[in-house]
């Protein structure tokens, strides 16, 4: 290879990641990308090959190695070489003022200039910069040590890799998940059958604390920064930082304005108390600093925080009520979730009667009876919340909620899995499961048969009529019409709904099936990859999981699923009644290899030599046992010997066990 053709390529590849980082920003930050989505994956495609073309030019900052490929043991200890101090709180209009007074008194200044930013309800962290290039980065922890989170923060694209300057800094922040973004993330958790984040805040911490980065770079993160830790920057206010840090193309909240004297700073925060309901993201007050540097200098720290800055935390938006008592509701994958029943309050808008109280541990955490006088908010401003209990109000009357030992629905024993926060009924029949079950499988996103919700579940159900999804398919317009208060017309309307979803795309039934940790994406990623439920039903866990992003346990959960003897007598019900089980718009896999010649040589770990013949001639290849110009692929396996030489004298596509396995799976061309 000429030096040249080198140099070329390491000049296309430098371009390639400055403009990806532009877009990056433009994107994640800016919210204004200026290339379509497809544009920008043709970008890192090209990177990409040409960082495998020459590896001299693979480079650990490379935005194409974001993600790390494996999960960490443990999270290391990274020391704050300048601690990252907590902040004092403001709760009312006089300790704003009194704050205020204190910093006129102690500067001897008859008006003092603020920056007011808002206070993002996220965590904070630290990222370290050397020379232009993200090092590290960390939780706060307890402000002089934190946790070393630098594979996660890489995930989040708005964290730039590489500065536009070489400059040697730390920045600080607050990592956070928008409302909306948290809404979704937990809808998905839900039908997957994974607990539920109670709010934002959580979830981001949650999603910080993955060991796995290929967990958190599937988390919605972002962030704003706000502060320096050590650095060279020549800097006289705030104010100038902020705007320093936006033009090295890092994350700034923008709503942040220069406040002269203590009218102007609690003007600021009406103002947003009023309109935060407005923001994207949740804030719990503001932050009001000192703008000028110099001056921050000169008032200096406490032990605990900054002399020159203070929280003023809003009143969160919330109201006390009465817990009248606990319920559980079992989900379709027997996890039991406590549910407060309260007494009905209108809480930022709508009126309140339920807060899900998550798992068995946050009644213990919060110490919730029934009868209790609680207080409760709107968490991402949208899910009820039960904050704590008012201890003072109670009479003694109040009694302790225990999680039934029996599912209420079948008696069966409730357990609790190790590593699982939830208890489950294990009974594969238990009716409200089923019950369960079928709601989600009719539901809008799954089969989408109108007509087919929870009351009608559970009344189909209980008409002994209907055991499993498979039964929805044989049930007549005549035997429905005899349910209670089912007239002849509706009969006949939810028979119509039921026979129209046979014809439901299969990443729909796969959905609907409700296999564990199977959501929306996985079952159209399987259904794609797959084609025909019949071929993903004989797919074995270790091919599963070399589909990329159908992880370790969604492999299982598949597996386990096909394997389960309560799954094939639902699919042959399903079959006979001609639901489809077909992925359209997908070529064909059967004559994928058509016209393809292979030639195996050495050992293959999984496949005998005739399994491995098999599997090319059903997808219509054809397998020589000697290699000469036409061969399409040699498969190499253990000491391939001689063949592997021939082969690449004759430029024969080389390929190994693990790729020959992804090309038996592949089902788009
Ligand atoms: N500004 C949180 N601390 C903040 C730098 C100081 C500070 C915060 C802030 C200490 C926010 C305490 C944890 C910490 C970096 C220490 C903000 C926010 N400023 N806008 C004055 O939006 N939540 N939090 N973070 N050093």
């Amino acid at each position: 290879m000429s030096s040249t053709e080198l140099e070329k390529a390491r000049n296309k590849a430098l371009e390639l990641r400055r403009e990806i980082e532009e877009h990056n920003y433009h994107y994640h930050v800016l919210d204004q990308p200026l290339i379509d989505d497809e544009m920008f994956d043709q970008m890192m495609l090209e990177l990409q090959q040409l960082e495998k073309e020459f590896p001299e030019l693979q480079d650990p900052d490379s935005p194409t190695r974001r993600v790390g490929a494996k999960p960490l043991e443990a999270f290391d200890t990274l020391e704050h070489k300048v601690p990252m101090l907590g902040l004092d709180n403001a709760f009312s209009d006089q300790d704003l003022a009194d704050f205020d007074a204190r910093v006129r008194k102690l500067s001897e200044l008859d008006i003092i200039e603020y920056h007011c930013e808002l206070k993002i309800d996220g965590l904070a962290v630290s990222l370290q910069y050397e020379e232009g290039v993200f090092k590290r980065g960390s939780t706060r922890g307890d402000g002089y040590s934190g946790e070393d989170i630098t594979a996660n923060l890489r995930t989040i694209r708005q964290i730039p890799l590489q500065l536009p300057e070489a400059l040697t800094l730390e920045v600080r922040g607050e990592v956070y998940i928008n409302k909306k973004d948290f809404e979704k993330l937990n809808n998905e958790r839900e039908s997957e059958g994974l607990m539920t984040f109670a709010n934002p805040r959580n979830a981001a911490a949650g999603s910080l604390r993955q060991l796995d980065p290929r967990l958190t770079a599937k988390r919605p993160l972002k962030l704003f920064l706000y502060g320096l830790g050590e650095h060279v920057l020549d800097l006289s206010t705030q104010s100038d930082l902020l705007d320093r840090l936006e033009n090295l193309f890092l994350p700034v909240n923008p709503n942040r304005t220069i406040c002269r004297g203590l009218d102007e700073v609690q003007s600021y925060c009406r103002r947003w108390q009023d309109k935060k309901g407005e923001l994207p993201y949740e804030i719990d007050g503001v932050v009001v600093k000192a703008n000028d540097l110099d001056l921050q200098k000169e008032l200096g720290f406490t032990a605990r925080s900054p002399r020159w800055a203070i929280a003023y935390k809003y009143p969160p938006e919330e109201k006390t009520t009465r817990v009248l008592d606990i319920q559980v509701n079992i989900g379709r994958t027997g996890a039991i979730t406590p549910v407060a029943l309260l007494e009905p309050v209108s809480l930022s808008g709508t009126t309140v009667r339920r807060a899900s109280l998550h798992n068995e541990d946050l009644i213990a955490e919060k110490g919730i009876m029934i009868g209790d006088t609680v207080v409760v908010h709107k968490a991402g401003e949208i899910i009820p919340e039960v904050i704590r209990v008012i201890e003072d109000d109670r009479s003694g009357e109040e009694k302790e909620f225990k999680m039934p030992g029996h599912c209420p629905s079948c008696s069966a024993e409730t357990v609790r899995l190790s590593g699982e926060a939830a208890r489950r009924c294990l009974n594969p029949s238990c009716p409200a499961q089923l019950v369960e079950k079928l709601v989600h499988f009719a539901s809008r996103r799954a089969m989408d048969i109108e007509g087919m919700g929870p009351a009608m579940a559970e009344m189909v159900y209980n008409s002994g009529l209907v055991r499993d999804v498979g039964d929805l398919y044989y049930l007549t317009a005549a035997q429905l019409s005899e349910m209670p208060r089912m007239a002849e017309k509706s009969a006949e309307n939810l028979v119509r709904a039921i026979a129209k979803s046979k014809e439901n795309p299969l990443r729909r039934l796969l959905f609907g099936l409700g296999i564990r940790f199977v959501g929306e994406k996985a079952a159209r990623l399987l259904a794609e990859r797959f084609g025909n439920l019949d071929r993903l039903r004989k797919v074995r866990e270790e091919d599963l999981v070399k589909i990329e992003e159908i992880g370790p346990k969604i492999g299982e959960a598949v597996v386990q699923f096909f394997h389960t003897p309560e799954t094939s007598p639902v699919l042959e019900k399903l079959r006979e009644a001609g639901v489809n089980f077909k992925e359209p718009e997908v070529v064909s896999t059967s004559d994928l290899l058509a016209g393809k010649t292979f030639v195996f040589s050495g050992s293959l770990d999984r496949y005998t030599r005739d399994e491995a013949a098999a599997a090319v001639e059903e997808k219509g290849g054809r397998v020589s046992s000697s290699i000469s110009r036409k061969t399409d692929y040699l498969v190499a396996g253990e000491d391939p010997g001689s063949k592997l030489e021939k082969a690449q004298q004759l430029g024969v596509n080389v390929i190994d066990e693990n790729e020959f396995s992804e090309l038996l799976l592949k089902n788009v061309k």
